[in-house]
């Protein structure tokens, strides 16, 4: 465990699980169409959107929203000329909200809904010389858009629509001398990016390329006296971070080297009593974002038999994932 200074101190010790109330929450977002946080985040509509069905399937309540509205919104979505989806009617395309609308489609049973090929197209229009990938038209590089390009084509059975040998090159190209990943070459390492850099090599079988060791350890110094975790030093616990790192030491096979009590303790108390939700950290106001990613790290811990199991690389039900055939590799 660091030395640090920057941490929380935990003052609503909830004991247990509110699952009742995280599916209201869930199931009445959006309801209000009017509510200021509801407009103000219609950029990443198509995000929101897959954190709620994730979340609910992963609770077995995914009848509690509309399906068929869902699948038409995201038809809406869908570009005619790029093929790429887009975060909301009428926005442009991105390869963060093509995946969110591959995932959901994936959790539904129903990619036939949208154009496959065109999506493939669009990913593989997205890839630059140096095996990096745009986001979109605008040309921002990030390791995070790699990640995106091969789940949507892992999920869509499409992986040969790219240059796999040269997007590995882009993303070691990434790694740093901490064992970590960042954005971009020389970045800094951030444990939201090593996520993303370790489900990449998840999915394209290259996990050999890893310096686990130095890298887990670099993981599991994110853990604070709070029992949360940070995304990277000097930074305040985020349950968030709870997904980013746990996922990437499971799929590591290095769960076992954080206190998963104490993380279990810390996300606990990040849950919202009246409203249901988990906020980012104890005492502020939830959103749906880190619901999911509290309740998935919370599946990962596995102490919680009313959860279903959720799969490290994809953050999406491990049961969807077997259904799609799609086998991500891990350390054991
Ligand atoms: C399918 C789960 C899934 C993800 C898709 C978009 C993406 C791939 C991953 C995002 C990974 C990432 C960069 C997460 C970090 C998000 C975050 C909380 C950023 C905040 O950064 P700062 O600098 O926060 O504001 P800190 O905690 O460092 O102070
Ligand atoms: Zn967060």
């Amino acid at each position: 465990m660091a030395f640090v200074k920057n941490d929380v101190e935990i003052k609503n010790e909830i004991k247990e699980l509110l699952f009742d109330k995280h599916v209201e929450y869930i199931a009445n977002h959006g309801n209000d169409k009017n509510d200021f946080e509801y407009c103000m985040t219609e950029f990443l509509r198509m995000s929101g959107i897959y954190w709620g069905v994730t979340a609910l399937d992963i609770m077995n309540q995914l009848d509690k929203i509309d399906r068929l509205s869902i699948i038409e919104f995201i038809k809406q979505c869908q570009c005619p000329i790029t093929g790429g989806i887009s975060p909301c009617i009428g926005h442009d395309p991105h390869i963060l909200y093509t995946l969110s609308a591959v995932q959901i489609l994936c959790i539904y049973d129903c990619l036939n809904e949208v154009n496959v090929k065109a999506i493939a197209k669009y990913v593989n229009s997205l890839q630059q010389p140096d095996g990096s990938f745009f986001g979109d038209k605008w040309g921002e590089v990030d390791t995070r858009f790699s990640f995106c390009a091969v789940a949507i084509l892992a999920l869509i059975d499409k992986m040969e629509s790219i240059n796999i040998e040269k997007a590995v090159n882009f993303v070691m190209s990434c790694s740093n001398s901490d064992g970590g990943f960042g954005s971009k070459p020389n970045a800094e390492s951030h444990a939201g990016l090593i996520y993303c850099c370790v489900g990449f090599l998840s999915i394209t079988d290259q996990l050999h390329r890893l310096d686990c060791e130095k890298l887990a350890w670099w993981l599991c110094e994110r853990q604070l006296p709070s029992g949360g975790l940070n995304g990277r030093p000097e930074k305040l616990p985020d349950v968030c971070y709870s997904w980013w790192v746990l996922a990437s030491l499971t799929i590591m096979g290095r769960l076992h080297w954080i206190n998963s009590e104490k993380l279990e303790q810390f996300i606990l108390s990040c849950q919202d009593n009246e409203t249901g939700g988990f906020s980012d950290r104890t005492g502020n106001l939830p959103d749906i974002f880190h619901t999911l990613f509290g309740l998935g790290a919370l599946s990962l811990l596995g102490g919680n038999n009313n959860l279903k199991k959720i799969n490290p690389t994809f953050c999406m039900p491990e049961y969807v994932i077997e259904r799609c055939n799609i086998k991500p590799k891990s350390i054991v």
